[in-house]
């Protein structure tokens, strides 16, 4: 089931998540259902906060650009299916590892149509649950290791917006208040 998205300025997405005790069937269809939720939004990340469940949840699928897919004639279909293989679910995440600061542009699906550089690791491990709660530790670089950054934020009521100057955030606001009239 696709579940709705809060928006950006919606005070639910500050809310902290807790942790999850015990991944029971509620967990799993959760899990499951904001996978089909960020695929049909074309996301690559999104963190139950973003659902209004207030869990350590987040599910994410980074396309992978390495060279094994330069080769491959491309249509839309086809770039879908061999790209989007890297589905990855974060169930009570810690990041124990940060290095090497670089700027990236970021999106949101709780932030439409508006792109923004941010400065991120360039490389973190992060331990955590899967679906199945079995624990796993993940070493991540580049859009994966911001991706991963993006969402924990997430879980603490933390959007990548928040990291901007307060110029460019009343800038983005009056947008958005503009939109919805
Ligand atoms: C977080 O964001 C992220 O505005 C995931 O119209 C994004 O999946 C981390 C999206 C980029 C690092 C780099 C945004 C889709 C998706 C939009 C997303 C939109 C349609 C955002
Ligand atoms: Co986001």
């Amino acid at each position: 089931m696709k579940l709705p998205i809060l928006k950006f300025p919606d005070d639910k997405l500050r809310t902290k998540a807790s942790k999850v005790e015990t991944i029971d069937d509620t967990i799993k269809t959760l899990v499951k259902d904001m996978f089909e939720t960020m695929y049909d939004s074309d996301g690559i990340g999104l963190a139950a906060t973003q659902v209004n469940q207030h869990l350590q949840v987040v599910v994410m699928d980074v396309p992978d650009s390495g060279e094994d897919y330069q080769l491959i004639l491309e249509n839309r279909t086809t770039k879908n299916k061999l790209i989007k293989k890297h589905p990855l679910c974060f169930i009570n995440p810690t990041i124990t590892k940060k290095e090497e600061k670089e700027i990236h542009t970021e999106g949101c699906l709780s932030v439409p149509n508006f792109y923004a550089k941010v400065e991120r690791f360039n490389h973190i491990v992060v331990e955590a649950l899967d679906e199945n709660g079995d624990p796993f530790t993940l070493e991540a670089r580049n859009l994966l290791a911001v991706c991963i950054q993006h969402e924990l934020d997430h879980l603490q009521g933390i959007l990548f917006i928040d990291y901007l100057s307060k110029l460019k955030q009343k800038r983005l606001l009056e947008r958005i208040k503009k939109q919805s009239l």
